[in-house]
């Protein structure tokens, strides 16, 4: 929650997430190194295609403060970068997790409960990367236990 200086990056960043939620097709664009598959099946998969210099289920996920009156709005105005992470089951996926925010005080976790169960608790300026096997499939919900309910996203894992 950071009531900091860098207010002016945070409009265009700000703007950039409007976009982003404004638009589907662009979210899916955003998802990751993989392209999103509707359709399942090995001959689908072989499809998918990496960004230059990207493993394949490595993410980057970067915290964020929109430009906006969290009091006002009595909402947290925190959100990630990337708020949906399609793997497939069995897959490794390694996450570059950052907390971009200037005081250290400003802290974000990214945390999930079962079956992924995970916390990474980061002060401001720091990162952390981690690895997990996706080995369930389903729908799971990645959060910051300081920015409930509105910094969240979701980990998609496809048979
Ligand atoms: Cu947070």
């Amino acid at each position: 929650m950071t009531e900091g200086s860098n207010k002016v990056g945070m409009i265009g960043i700000g703007i950039a997430i409007a976009s982003i939620i404004m638009s589907g097709a662009a979210l899916a664009m955003l998802a990751g190194v993989n392209t999103r598959i509707d359709t399942l099946g090995s001959q689908q998969r072989a499809m998918e295609v990496g960004a230059p210099g990207n493993e394949q289920n490595e993410f980057y996920v970067f915290t964020q403060e929109l430009n906006a009156d969290e009091e006002k709005l009595g909402v947290p105005v925190a959100v990630y970068t990337l708020t949906e992470i399609t793997v497939h089951k069995g897959d490794k996926v390694t996450i570059h997790f950052y907390n971009t925010a200037e005081n250290a005080t400003d802290r974000h976790t990214f945390t999930m409960l079962d079956p992924y169960k995970m916390s990474y608790d980061l002060a401001g300026g720091e990162n952390k990367t981690f690895s997990f096997t996706a080995d369930t499939v389903g729908r799971f919900t990645y959060y910051c236990t300081y920015d409930l309910p509105s910094m969240t996203g979701q980990l998609e894992v496809l048979p």
